[in-house]
């Protein structure tokens, strides 16, 4: 960036500078990036981020959706993934992707993500009442998350209020988040299991440490990455690699989850594999609770 073309004061400076280091370091090695429109949007944009995200907590601007994990043969239900969503009165939705990194920076990823476990299992609660006594809730963890002291504790408080059992919830957990070393982290993943609670790793096959993953927890569903079924059709390659994925994973007695289902040509190609389960908006994009029960009810 440039003084004084791009900002005058040293705070607005060093944020940009910053920015442009960000994007430099994503776009690999070796590069620069100069300041531009783009990377100022995105200044603002996340600025107005950290500056709402506590009132939204408060002022219930954050809920929660869930999007069916179907069988995609049969077409029956088997479970839900818990997804958060962020409407602000002006300002519209607000993509997880966006808010949830900003959370992550500055902490609040803590109490919004206890939020999120609790109205997923005040509503998987719900779901009990009204006769889906079969589903799970798949919740996303983050790595703070899942490294506060607190985490267990509060999960078991949850679950105590709305009388459930751990064997209807899964928790999520990314492949970015870096096991290598971190004993202690090994060690809640495994302290959760214990506790019956299913652990699925999210986004397989997208980062480089898939495989270190699997010899180091032990988990019960691998849901590969939406970027495979994206590719599979013109890529012959990637279609082996989900083949070999499926099949490992499927050695290792875990369930699959195949995301990012859109089109009939998409199914078409999970449809060569049995045993298998899948998510995307060709069965269904995530929905309010009400909206999914109602929907549910018509089908049958
Ligand atoms: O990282 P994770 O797999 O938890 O991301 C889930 C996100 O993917 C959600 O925001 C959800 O809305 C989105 N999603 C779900 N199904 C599809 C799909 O079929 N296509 C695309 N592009 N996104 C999807
Ligand atoms: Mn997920």
């Amino acid at each position: 960036m440039f003084f004084p073309y791009d900002g005058v004061d040293s705070e607005k400076l060093i944020q940009m500078a910053d920015i442009s280091l960000t994007e430099a370091k994503r776009l690999g090695k070796n590069q620069y990036v100069f300041y531009n429109d783009d990377l100022e949007y995105r200044r603002v944009r996340k600025n107005w981020i950290e500056h709402h995200l506590n009132n939204a907590l408060f002022n219930n601007e954050i809920t929660v959706h869930y999007q069916p994990i179907v069988n995609p043969k049969t077409k029956v239900i088997t479970g839900l993934e818990a997804l958060a969503r962020w409407y602000h009165p002006k300002e519209g939705a607000i993509s997880p992707q966006e808010f949830i990194d900003v959370a992550e920076s500055n902490g609040l990823i803590i109490p919004i993500g206890t939020y999120i476990v609790q109205i997923a299992c005040q509503d998987l609660a719900e779901l009990n009442k009204r006769g889906f006594e079969n589903l799970f809730v798949s919740i996303n963890l983050s790595l703070k998350q899942l490294k506060h002291p607190d985490f267990i504790p509060t999960v078991d408080r949850i679950l105590q209020t709305y009388g459930l059992n751990a064997k209807q919830i899964q928790f999520e957990i990314t492949e970015t988040m870096t096991l290598q070393e971190d004993s202690e982290l090994i060690k809640t993943i495994g302290e959760l299991k214990n506790k019956q609670f299913r652990i699925a790793i999210d986004d397989f096959g997208k980062g480089f440490s898939s495989i270190g993953y699997l010899k180091q927890i032990s988990v019960d569903t691998l849901k590969i990455d939406k970027s495979y079924v994206f590719n599979v059709l013109t890529d012959e390659k990637l279609a082996k690699l989900t083949n070999a994925i499926i099949i490992m994973g499927q050695l290792l007695h875990l369930d699959i989850v195949i995301e990012g289902v859109e089109t009939k040509e998409h199914l078409a190609f999970i449809n060569r594999f049995s045993n298998i389960l899948a998510q995307g908006y060709y069965f269904s994009r995530p929905l309010p609770l009400e909206e999914f029960i109602e929907s549910s009810i018509n089908r049958n």
